[in-house]
């Protein structure tokens, strides 16, 4: 498994203009990876696959679910949860990335889930936060992540359900659990 094969494949799944979120993503994560004193080349790795499978056709997101029988309940929410596990897949099957922590930080991804690792919270943030995006209350979020990790999902799950609730979607039940886990994490340690 080489790196500048790996980009260059991931730059031809998607429009120009998601290729440079990933490349911001990437550089954000290595912000907070060297931070917290993590491995950078997986955190490298983890970033630029994060949305391999964002622009693939719903057919074909469909066939990888069915076919490695990721988790079917996906299949009743919003296609934009199907990426994340699919791109998962990719990194295993397609480029033989055995690493789980890798794995699991695309995974994961948009959802989080409770107990993450440290790159799957680092990537899971860095995909909020990069200097693009430009959500309500992310300015927020990332003075959080300059300071603690898990308030810093915590605030951006609770963004992301009411920006959920608010355009009247349906909430996919690990995202709302991830948000619980970390506000009973965050709540607990704060006593
Ligand atoms: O792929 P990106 O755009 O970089 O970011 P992402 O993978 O975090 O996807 C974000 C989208 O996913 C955003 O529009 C909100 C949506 N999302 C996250 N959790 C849920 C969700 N959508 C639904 N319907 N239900 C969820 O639980
Ligand atoms: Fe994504
Ligand atoms: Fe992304």
């Amino acid at each position: 498994m080489n790196l500048d094969e790996i980009i260059q494949a991931t730059k031809e799944q998607m429009p120009h203009s998601r290729w440079e979120h990933t490349l911001r993503v990437r550089d954000t994560a290595l912000q907070l990876a060297e931070k917290h004193k993590l491995s950078l080349p997986k955190v490298e790795i983890a970033a630029i696959l994060h949305d391999y499978a964002k622009f693939w056709s719903d057919e074909q997101l469909i066939s990888w679910i069915k076919k490695y029988k990721l988790p079917s309940d996906l299949l009743q929410y919003n296609k934009e949860l199907w990426h994340g596990p699919v791109g998962a897949e990719v990194a295993r099957q397609k480029w033989k990335i055995l690493d789980e922590e890798i794995c699991n930080a695309i995974c994961y991804h948009t959802t989080g889930r409770p107990a993450m690792s440290l790159i799957e919270k680092v990537i899971f943030l860095a995909d909020y936060i990069e200097p693009a995006r430009n959500f309500p209350g992310l300015d927020e979020v990332r003075h959080l992540a300059e300071k603690n990790l898990d308030q810093a999902i915590l605030q951006s799950l609770d963004n992301t359900l009411t920006f959920l609730i608010s355009r009247g979607q349906k909430v996919y039940p690990l995202t709302l659990l991830t948000r619980n886990y970390y506000l009973e994490l965050v709540t607990n340690k704060a006593e």
